[in-house]
């Protein structure tokens, strides 16, 4: 059996991903505690998860999947982006960078509330080999947060074609089957496959 160990800090992700692959016949190990969070300064997503990967494949000898994720605001010229997990300052909580991107909203109507969800995610291998696939999802923003499942910007992303639900108004399972980490994810089983 493949073992992989995932690289991302945060525990909602981890969920997701463990969810998305856990048909798969792969042992799946969780980030070590005492691997320090890597600085991600990347310009790109595929930067940043290529550098969470090959951090936890140095520091522990396994091969890595890392996950980075943005959300892209038309109106906001695409921030927070590469940016969305400190939008509203380093230390910032998803209430905080919820709060800070509905303020800076205020007034748009639904036409000028268009955003997507990306996610990169990165596999890296002790022999330096490494590929990236990546999946997205369109929707808007609404004017107020609605829903208490997910994480992150999910109570105020309203994906396309659910009439206004957001993501967080879905099952885990609604939730994955359209989401930037689904998609994201199916990709990378298939290439899994391929290897
Ligand atoms: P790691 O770097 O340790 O993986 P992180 O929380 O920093 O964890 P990202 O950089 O990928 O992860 O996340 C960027 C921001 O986007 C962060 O604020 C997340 O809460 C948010 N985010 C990521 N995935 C999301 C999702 O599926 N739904 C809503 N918000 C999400």
């Amino acid at each position: 059996m493949k073992t992989f160990v995932l690289a991302t800090a945060n525990a909602h992700k981890v969920d997701e991903i463990r969810e998305i692959l856990a048909d798969l016949n792969l042992v799946l190990l969780n980030r070590p505690s005492d691997v320090p969070e890597v600085v991600e300064d990347g310009e790109t997503l595929e930067d940043n998860a290529l550098l969470k990967a090959r951090a936890l494949v140095a520091a522990t000898g396994h091969a890595a999947i890392a996950d980075d994720t943005g959300l892209f605001v038309d109106a906001l010229g695409g921030a927070p982006g590469v940016h969305s997990a400190r939008y509203a300052g380093s230390g910032a909580t998803d209430a905080d960078n919820v709060r800070k991107l509905l303020d800076a909203l205020r007034g748009l109507d639904a036409t000028e509330r268009g955003a997507h969800f990306r996610t990169v995610a990165a596999v890296a291998y002790p022999d330096d080999s490494w590929f990236v696939v990546s999946g997205e999802v369109s929707g808007t923003i609404t004017e107020v947060p609605r829903g208490d499942q997910g994480f992150g910007y999910d109570p105020i992303f309203a994906p396309q074609g659910l009439r206004g639900r957001t993501l967080a108004e879905l099952s885990s399972s609604e939730k994955h089957a359209l989401s930037h980490r689904g998609n994201a994810f199916r990709e990378l089983v298939d290439a899994l496959r391929l290897r």
